[in-house]
């Protein structure tokens, strides 16, 4: 199978935590290898704009009002089956409902302070990796 790519990013609850490293740890022993990284803080029109898919759902603005809350940390993870493995990682959105050893169970307080966003395909994955990084961004392995 061919190499995929995923969005990942670590939350702002994650991020205040200081768990960067733990979960990157977590991608890494999975075979997920990252080619593209920035921290950032995002405004509420990037927020707004990343979750439009949710725009009518009835958490949305409660998950903006998280997302740039404080800062995240973007990534690009690259490997087989990155998607899946990735989601797998992460565990349900709900961390009351996330299989124990996922990133959500060990991380994350709640369903909207819940640690981790992954792509939820491939088709979305290459919409959310543009949204935030150019082409020329991503490193090839070396
Ligand atoms: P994500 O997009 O962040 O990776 O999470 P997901 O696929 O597991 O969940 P999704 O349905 O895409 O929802 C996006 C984020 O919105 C918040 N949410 N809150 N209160 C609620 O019922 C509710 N449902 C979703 C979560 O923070 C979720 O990660
Ligand atoms: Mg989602």
């Amino acid at each position: 199978m061919a190499l995929q790519r995923t969005l990942s990013i670590i939350k702002p609850d994650a991020v205040a935590k200081n768990v960067i490293g733990a979960i990157y740890q977590r991608f890494e022993q999975a075979g997920l290898r990252v080619v593209a990284a920035r921290m950032r803080h995002l405004s509420r029109a990037e927020a707004e704009g990343f979750y439009a898919v949710h725009r009518e759902r009835p958490f949305f603005k409660a998950l903006v009002e998280f997302m740039i809350s404080g800062p995240v940390m973007i990534q690009v993870l690259e490997g087989e089956h990155a998607v899946q493995k990735h989601r797998d990682l992460m565990g349900a959105t709900d961390p009351k409902q996330a299989a124990p050893g996922t990133i959500r169970a060990d991380f994350a307080d709640s369903i909207d302070a819940n640690a981790v966003h992954g792509s939820d395909a491939d088709e979305t994955a290459a919409v959310e990796i543009a949204y935030f990084f150019a082409g020329t961004d991503l490193c090839a392995r070396a």
